[in-house]
């Protein structure tokens, strides 16, 4: 048996985990999830009945992790320690990792289902600001960056990574030629070939 079971459906966030596995080396048990008939244990294992969500089976017991950025660290720290940050490059790990899955996430889904901050008030209280400010804010780091610690890949790549490849593939991200770069760079990982590689085609 597989130490890991990930639900999954292959329309979903749940790609994103499936490259993080792969960039781990390790393969889970898929557990197919239809949106009209969730499985009980997906709902026991998370309420919110989201993917993806993984169940480790530990020596310690069985684990829950949801969220897809925490997943993709968790497996790193769990399973793929040459994918986590060096003492030097912790802080732009962490930054950019949470900054991927609050205000970009936020700014490119509130975008996509035509929602906006009306005013500078709004923009205030709004953790994103404007989605103007977070693409040029990503778009200002890599322009100088080839990856999100710099010129390393780690685990927050694939994370950072997939919010600006799917918006790119999606059109729900601005197209700057940094994220053409970037996802070009990411699109060569042959973890990324073995998961999502085929999506295009
Ligand atoms: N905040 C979650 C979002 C996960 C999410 O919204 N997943 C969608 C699929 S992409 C889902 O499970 N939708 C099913 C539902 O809400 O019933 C994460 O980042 O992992």
């Amino acid at each position: 048996m597989s130490d890991y079971t990930l639900f999954f459906n292959p329309m979903s966030r749940a790609l994103i985990v499936q490259w993080a596995f792969a960039e781990a080396g390790v393969e889970p048990k898929l557990a197919m999830v239809e949106w009209e008939d969730k499985p009980a244990e997906l709902l026991e294992a998370n309420p919110m009945g989201k993917i993806p969500t993984i169940i480790h089976h530990a020596e310690f017991g069985n684990k829950v992790v949801s969220e897809a950025a925490a997943i993709c660290h968790y497996l790193a720290e769990m399973e793929a320690p040459d994918l986590l940050p060096r003492a030097e490059e912790k802080a732009d790990y962490f930054r950019w990792l949470f900054f991927a899955a609050g205000p970009a996430e936020a700014a490119i889904t509130n975008r996509a289902m035509g929602w906006e901050p009306k005013d500078a008030k709004q923009e205030m209280t709004s953790g994103f600001g404007s989605f103007e400010r977070v693409v040029d804010t990503l778009d200002i780091w890599f322009q100088s960056h080839d990856f999100t610690c710099g010129d390393r890949f780690t685990m927050a790549d694939v994370y950072v990574g997939s919010q600006i490849d799917w918006g790119l593939n999606f059109s729900t991200l601005t197209d700057r030629p940094s994220f053409r770069a970037y996802q070009s760079r990411l699109q060569e990982r042959a973890a990324y070939k073995a998961t999502l590689g085929s999506l295009g085609d």
